[in-house]
């Protein structure tokens, strides 16, 4: 069976796009807020295989999406390596005691990816409950942003604390970057010997970095943990969604060489053609914020968009995730327009 979000990660043209959304299980749907009443807090319900692959689903049966992603979060990682890990409502996500040159948070991959055994759990249940054109898609969040979180120790505005830390503490940084790479290959090695036909790679926190810096906390990490990954699984293609790279966007893609390349709201689809391989999947990006509106302007975007991008290989998503206000009623009129587009 193929799998038409597989196909665009070979390289090939389909049309209509394959397409799923950046957080496609959530707040925004109503079967989702159910089970989450049910679930405990965040942390239990990632690391509850039947209730995380039961969210994971849910998008897939309401929407017919072409991929599931697996319902975890890239804060699990902190979570194995000993941070402590809570979801404050309405104040999001807090990572204790903050990462730092006395707290340095060394473990060792070997016990950071056993620990986060029921992610596997969840994605062999959701490899056996997806139907088979469908592709399971494993993630994690790239080392920069994740270190962003463990040093700011939660929800951040942006990541210039972290910035600013390297600056005064340049060894304590790339040291931890070096160490959430390996961690970070090692968990989505098993990730995908547990069933998942992709991984997606979550750099949320790529803006603002100075070209050089860009290349060290970003650009280099992706090639560690792609070559890695690669090495294991020579078939299973990575996306990478470098959100904000903004002009440096040209070279993360050749120099990383994952399949697949995010592109976010800000990113001009014309230019983004010229400066990708030809062969990466271009994944994007409707604005989420016209999901919420819906109607007629969502449509001719995601028309405009598709035709942006005629003769490329093309992952329909959106620029960022999906927001908890979004009507699950145009998220449907939104695959409808693309699945329209032959
Ligand atoms: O209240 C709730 O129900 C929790 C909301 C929620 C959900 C549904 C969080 C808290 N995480 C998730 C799941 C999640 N997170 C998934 C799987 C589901 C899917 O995509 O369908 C994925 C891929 C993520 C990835 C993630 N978590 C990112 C990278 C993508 C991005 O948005 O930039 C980041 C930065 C996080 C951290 C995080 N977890 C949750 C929140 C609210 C945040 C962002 C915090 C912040 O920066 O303020």
């Amino acid at each position: 069976m193929t799998k038409p979000f597989l196909s665009a990660l070979c390289g090939d043209r389909t049309d209509p796009p394959p397409v799923w959304f950046m957080r496609q299980a959530g707040r925004y749907l109503p079967e989702y807020q159910a089970l989450r009443k049910r679930a405990g807090s965040f942390v239990d319900f990632c690391l509850n295989p039947e209730m995380a692959a039961e969210a994971t689903m849910q998008p897939i049966r309401c929407f017919d999406f072409d991929a599931a992603i697996i319902f975890a979060d890239i804060l699990l990682i902190p979570m194995a390596m000993g941070q402590e890990l809570r979801f404050v409502t309405g104040e999001g996500p807090k990572l204790s005691p903050t990462a730092s040159p006395k707290n340095p948070f060394h473990a060792d991959v070997d016990s950071i990816v056993r620990k986060l055994s029921p992610v596997y759990e969840t994605v062999a249940r959701v490899r056996d409950a997806a139907p088979p054109e469908k592709a399971v898609i494993g993630f994690a969040g790239a080392p920069w942003t994740v270190a962003t979180y463990m040093i700011a120790g939660g929800s951040q505005r942006d990541p210039s604390e972290t910035r600013a830390l390297y600056y005064a503490e340049p060894k304590f940084v790339e040291d931890l970057l070096d160490r959430l790479a390996d961690a970070t290959a090692a968990y989505l090695d098993a990730q995908i010997r547990a069933g998942a036909d992709a991984v997606q790679l979550f750099e949320s926190w790529a803006a603002g970095l100075p070209e050089e810096l860009f290349r060290r906390f970003c650009i280099a990490p992706a090639q560690k943990i792609c070559a890695a990954v690669k090495a294991a699984h020579p078939e299973t293609p990575i996306i990478c969604f470098p959100k904000g790279a903004g002009g440096m966007l040209g070279e993360y893609a050749e120099s990383v060489g994952a399949e697949g390349v995010g592109v976010d709201t800000a990113t001009p689809l014309g230019w983004a053609r010229q400066v990708l391989p030809g062969h990466t999947a271009i994944q994007g990006a409707l604005d989420p914020l016209l999901l919420i509106a819906g109607g007629e302007a969502m449509e001719e975007e995601i028309a405009r968009q598709i035709a942006a991008l005629r003769g490329r290989p093309h992952i329909f998503n959106l620029g960022h995730g999906i927001t908890p206000q979004t009507p699950p009623e145009h998220v449907a009129q939104a695959i409808r327009a693309i699945r329209s587009q032959g």
